[in-house]
């Protein structure tokens, strides 16, 4: 795994984004220690191991990073390999087929689905399964808007995307180390929450081949692998689908892959993370951080047994 201290990053690299320089992540409720209060032995180690004075920082990962070390199997399995060997994908013209339990089958140009929805500013923790973690500046549309756009009918409890299927353009199909195309899916409540987008861009450039251009989904609070990159087909089911990794490998994957640092992973503990620049490990927050928000979403749900 490719680790970079923030001293080992010219500084050209990172002061070439003056957007984004400095800028500290607008995140939600990351949790904030109110200094004064009581704090017994245990917190105080927990706040030395922060070593900035209590509270998390979350600052945005830089560019390079996020564009470099990069998890995309269509295009390789190195961290590397997706910058290089995405480079002349070409995302213009896209289209994204809708079928399935909606009012209207069809498909849409990419810029017709996009078509005068408001576009939002997210900076998200986002949280890899192999417990490594950044922050990133996301562009893009409310997946909830995408949706009514759509018009579901009521039957349709689940939607499921589906990423491009071209092993001529997408060299890392030609083997079979995943079950193509790539899949993911969530529960329609899931799907509407206001924090689930469709990006299309980051670091207020349109998205990069190798993160998922030209549409890809952003689910801050589940792992890294829900994210779905280069959409082109969204269905509408009635049946929790089987997406790719729960496909590839169901003892280790689930369907609802919600960040939760006390379910390990089979091969690996989910406890801690490595944040891409840092060198210490952080603790992983239920939910990546991010329960105030979702949490109710799984009320009264083993989230041990809908992993
Ligand atoms: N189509 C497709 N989408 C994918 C993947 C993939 O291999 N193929 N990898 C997933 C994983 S495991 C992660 S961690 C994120 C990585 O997104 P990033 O490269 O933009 O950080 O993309 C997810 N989306
Ligand atoms: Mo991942």
């Amino acid at each position: 795994m490719l680790i970079r201290r923030p001293d080992d990053i010219p500084s050209s690299e990172i002061t070439g984004e003056s957007l984004y320089q400095n800028r500290r992540a607008f995140i939600g409720t990351a949790g904030t220690l109110a200094l004064g209060s009581v704090l017994a032995p245990a917190a105080l180690s927990a706040l030395s191991a922060t070593g900035r004075g209590g509270a998390q920082k979350d600052d945005i990962t830089p560019e390079k990073d996020a564009t470099t070390y990069n998890n995309f199997y269509e295009f390789g399995t190195g961290k590397d390999e997706p910058a290089e060997n995405a480079k002349d994908f070409k995302t213009k013209p896209w289209t994204v087929a809708v079928d399935g339990m909606v009012k209207n089958p069809r498909t849409w140009a990419l810029e017709d689905l996009l078509g005068k929805l408001t576009v939002y500013d997210r900076t998200y923790r986002m949280r890899c399964v192999e417990a490594w973690s950044m922050v990133i500046p996301w562009q893009g549309v409310q997946l909830k808007d995408i949706i009514n756009r759509l018009e579901p009918l009521p039957s349709a409890k689940y939607i499921l995307f589906h990423t491009l299927h071209d092993p001529r353009r997408m060299p890392g199909q030609r083997s079979g180390v995943l079950p193509w195309p790539y899949k993911e899916g969530l529960r329609m409540d899931e799907a509407n929450h206001p924090l689930a987008i469709l990006a299309t861009g980051m670091y207020g450039k349109s998205l990069p081949n190798q993160n998922g251009a030209p549409l890809r989904l952003v689910v801050p609070w589940k792992y890294g692998f829900k994210g779905i990159k280069s959409i082109v087909k969204i269905s509408f089911v009635d049946r929790q689908p089987l997406t790719t990794w729960a496909d590839a490998n169901s003892a280790e994957y689930g369907f609802y892959a919600n960040v939760n640092p006390a379910v390990d992973h089979p091969r690996w503990s989910q406890a801690k993370e490595r944040r891409i620049g840092e060198f210490l490990k952080r603790n992983t927050l239920p939910f990546n951080g991010y329960s105030e928000q979702v949490a109710s979403l799984y009320a009264g749900m083993d989230l041990r047994k809908f992993y």
